[in-house]
């Protein structure tokens, strides 16, 4: 393990001014939204072939990593990661037999033939894709082209569905437009107070703490919504914790107490908002009282959460999965931005509602094309001007290009079945769902059911195991490509390394795929023509990037979208004065949104008419307890790559059930008993581990690991009406001792 991989002979990356000079190459984490910048510098000997080196200069993180950054060279290395394309023969008895390595040549062959015999026999949306929330702008404005022209499908989505989607479905909703962060992260420490509803940033995204230590030392404070009292609840001023799936129902008791203290700000509701009556009404139905009983959160810290986000001059509301991953995930961030709205906390310097979002490109990679009604630079699939502008720029007619397609569980709840709107043929690209999706076993059921499965990834991952074909693809370091980060800063990734030999990138594949199914077009691999292309196809969309190129994300440590391109007069524009300079500024990008207007039709913010409701399962006598899941600082997602790197498996080695002592002596449960969880969906087995610092009526697991740890199987898929995000964060269970 960890040998070498081809070293870099040649210093520093290609690309001119791209390169950093010397060894040194600039570039960006692979995991998580917050992509903190570091250096890359080859050397001989280490994990992966290169040094990590702080970034200092860069202003998100200041050089800070938290272990995943520092360590992620080690799956760069050759025995951790994929070299060889893989495929599945046949067994002697017609049964599925053993991967074995095969050249790129048979191998793309295969997915050609696979992807091309179910669209023969039932027609193109029999064809599925699904994407990853980690993958640049350009391979998910690749991915999204290729679905739907080369293969003529409908059927694409992926998992950024599981992550902030119903933040972005409220956003659009309120603001007419979805950017996770509406302002920097450097706007945190100067406001006067911040919720943060469901968000554990002290193990997701460990350097963007310091902006809250900041806060708080600048006399601000800090309120944190979370049933656990997590590292990052810790730093709070204040902790509420509320019953999982109850925020809905907090977020309107807060603004209920608003109202009646008379904090209700009426100018900022006449100036900018819509929808007021009905939402105060809503809100009048929630009575402290009836909150108290719901959310399990006294009524004395409800009115003290409402006093410290009301005094100070600006104040702001950040939500993460927790209050999102519900099937009423919409409708309380919602809620929580009517909050913001009331008091007017929205639309002013150092106020305004926000969503962490979570993977490396959450946010560019919802913004291009991969998500199920999407088209590049925001654009909806349905809507008839959208279609032609993008068809446009892909020299097709509009017609060609299919309708919005099915949402992300709802893909994976149809592979292999045997119906008029069964997909058959499923291309995976960065996702890892027999881990990381709901009801994971039904959803490996699925999976096997296929006809024929593709997976590119960078390690055998659980999905790829389960394949047709396997394709090595190229990762972070070894490619070049933009990410765009949780505050809509548009990033670039650099190359530092050469890839080794048997390695192609996502964009290769899907340009080699393409020749073989007929498009003669070919499918531009430089990652670079690519995002020029994108420019274009975002040009006027609501996420326009059109005034970004790489060079100016270099030299001004990236551009906040939107930043539509300057254009130069037309001549009959021009006035005669020749001392004019008619070279057009370029637009500066968009750092801060909303000052002037939101971006709705009427530039104002629309309140939502929402109440609470219960969960889709709530406990009763055979699932006495509720279960909700998350993540811990050493592994990412469904662990894929985290779990090859020995640092961080030391760290974190192994699921658990986190549950309340009282809750233990209940069971008879001891510190690292094995524990049995068993829902309406499947059962999983993990050591107990025992702390005040969870409620009683609670119990967490973790969702990095597979097998009989994985939190997943036991997980509910209730959708969201709007978003269709599964309710990862609720769902009814059963504890026991494991006996065996
Ligand atoms: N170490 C690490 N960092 C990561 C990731 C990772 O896998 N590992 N993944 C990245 C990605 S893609 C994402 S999306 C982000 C996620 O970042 P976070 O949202 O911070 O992560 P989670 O642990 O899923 O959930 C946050 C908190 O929600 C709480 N919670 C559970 N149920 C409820 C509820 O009903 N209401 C409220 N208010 N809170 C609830 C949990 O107790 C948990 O502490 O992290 C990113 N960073
Ligand atoms: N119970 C529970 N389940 C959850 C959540 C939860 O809170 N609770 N959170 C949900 C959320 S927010 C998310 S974002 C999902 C994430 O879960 P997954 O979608 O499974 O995400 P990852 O584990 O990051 O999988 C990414 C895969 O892509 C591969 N990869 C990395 N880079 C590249 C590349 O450039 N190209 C290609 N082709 N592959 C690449 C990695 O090796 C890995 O196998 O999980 C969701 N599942
Ligand atoms: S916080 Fe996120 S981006 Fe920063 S080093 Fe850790 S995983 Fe990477
Ligand atoms: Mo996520």
């Amino acid at each position: 393990m960890n040998a070498d991989p081809t070293p870099a002979a040649t210093p520093a990356a290609p690309g001119g001014v791209l390169t950093t000079g010397g060894v040194l190459t600039d570039t960006h984490c692979p995991y998580c939204a917050l992509q903190c910048g570091m250096s890359l510098r080859p050397a001989q000997g280490a994990p992966g072939g290169l040094d990590v080196v702080e970034r200092t200069a860069f202003p998100v993180n200041r050089g800070a990593l938290c272990g995943k950054g520092r360590t992620a060279p080690e799956v760069l290395a050759h025995g951790v990661r994929l070299t060889t394309p893989l495929v599945r023969d046949p067994g002697p008895g017609g049964e599925r037999g053993e991967l074995r390595p095969a050249s790129w040549e048979e191998a793309l062959d295969r997915v050609a033939g696979g992807l091309a015999r179910a669209r023969g026999a039932y027609g193109p949306d029999a064809v599925g894709v699904f994407g990853g929330g980690g993958l640049t702008n350009e391979k998910a404005y690749a991915l999204g082209k290729f679905t739907r022209l080369v293969l003529g499908s409908s059927q694409i989505d992926y998992n950024g569905r599981f992550c902030m989607s119903s933040a972005a479905a409220a956003g659009t909703k309120a603001f007419g437009v979805d950017r996770g962060l509406p302002f920097p992260l450097a706007d945190i420490p100067r406001t006067g107070c911040v919720i943060l509803v469901g968000s554990n940033l002290a193990e997701t995204m460990p350097p963007a703490l310091r902006y809250f230590t900041e806060l708080k030392e600048n006399g601000g404070t800090l309120i944190v919504v979370d049933p656990r009292r997590t590292r990052t609840a810790e730093q709070a001023d204040l902790h509420l914790a509320p019953r999982p799936g109850t925020d809905l129902a907090l977020a309107l008791g807060l603004l209920h107490l608003v109202v009646a203290e008379g904090r209700v700000d009426e100018a900022f509701i006449a100036e900018r908002t819509s929808g007021w009556a009905e939402a105060r009404a809503a809100a009048m139905a929630h009575w402290p009282e009836l909150v108290e009983r719901v959310t399990g959160v006294p009524v004395p810290q409800l009115r003290q959460a409402v006093r410290m986000f009301c005094e100070p001059e600006a104040a702001m509301v950040l939500t993460a999965r927790g209050p999102e991953q519900q099937s009423k995930g919409t409708d309380t961030v919602g809620a929580w931005i009517n909050l913001c709205l009331a008091t007017g906390r929205a639309g002013r310097p150092l106020s305004g509602y926000g969503c962490l979002t979570g993977q490396g490109n959450g946010q560019g990679g919802r913004e291009h094309g991969q998500k199920a009604d999407q088209l590049p630079g925001y654009r909806m699939l349905a809507d008839a001007a959208a279609r032609e502008h993008v068809a446009r720029v892909w020299g097709v007619e509009p017609g060609v290009l299919p309708g919005p397609g099915r949402s992300a569980y709802e893909l994976l709840d149809a592979l292999g079945r045997d119906t008029p709107d069964g997909v058959r043929a499923l291309l995976l690209l960065a996702s890892n769902p027999v881990v990381s999706a709901p009801r994971a076993a039904h959803v490996e059921e699925r999976m096997r059911a296929l006809d024929f499965l593709a997976v590119c990834d960078v390690v055998l991952s659980e999905s790829a195991r389960l394949a047709d074909v396997v394709l090595p693809v190229t990762q972070w370091a070894e490619e070049t490509g933009t990410l765009t980060n949780l505050e809509g800063r548009v990033l670039l990734r650099r190359k530092a390394v050469e890839p080794p030999a048997g390695c192609r990138s996502d964009l290769e594949v899907l340009n080699l795929l393409a020749a073989r199914l007929g498009w003669e077009k070919g499918f531009p691999t430089d990652p670079e023509e690519v995002f020029e292309e994108l420019r274009r196809a975002s040009a006027g969309g609501k996420a326009d990037y059109s005034g970004i190129t790489y060079r100016r994300i270099v030299e001004e440590d990236g551009v906040f979208w939107p930043c539509p391109e300057t254009r130069a007069p037309a001549p009959e524009e021009l006035n005669d004065d020749p001392s004019n300079d008619h070279a057009p500024a370029p637009h500066p990008g968009t750092p801060r949104l909303f000052l002037d207007r939101f971006a709705t039709p009427d530039g104002r913010a629309r309140f939502a008419p929402v109440s609470h409701r219960p969960s889709a399962e709530e406990p009763d006598e055979e699932y006495p307890l509720l279960l909700t899941t998350g993540r811990v600082l050493a592994q990412y997602q469904s662990g894929a790559q985290t779990r090859r790197v020995a640092r961080l498996n030391e760290a974190a080695p192994g699921p658990f059930v986190q549950l309340h002592p009282r809750l233990a002596e209940r069971l008879g449960a001891a510190e690292g008993d094995r524990l049995a969880v068993t829902s309406r969906r499947g059962r999983a087995v993990a050591p107990a581990r025992i702390t005040r610092d969870i409620r009683p009526d609670t119990v967490f697991m973790p969702f990095h690991w597979p097998g009989e740890g994985r939190a997943n199987s036991l997980t509910n898929p209730a959708l969201d009406p709007t978003s269709r995000m599964p309710e990862f964060k609720v769902c009814a269970v059963r504890v026991e001792l494991a006996g065996d």
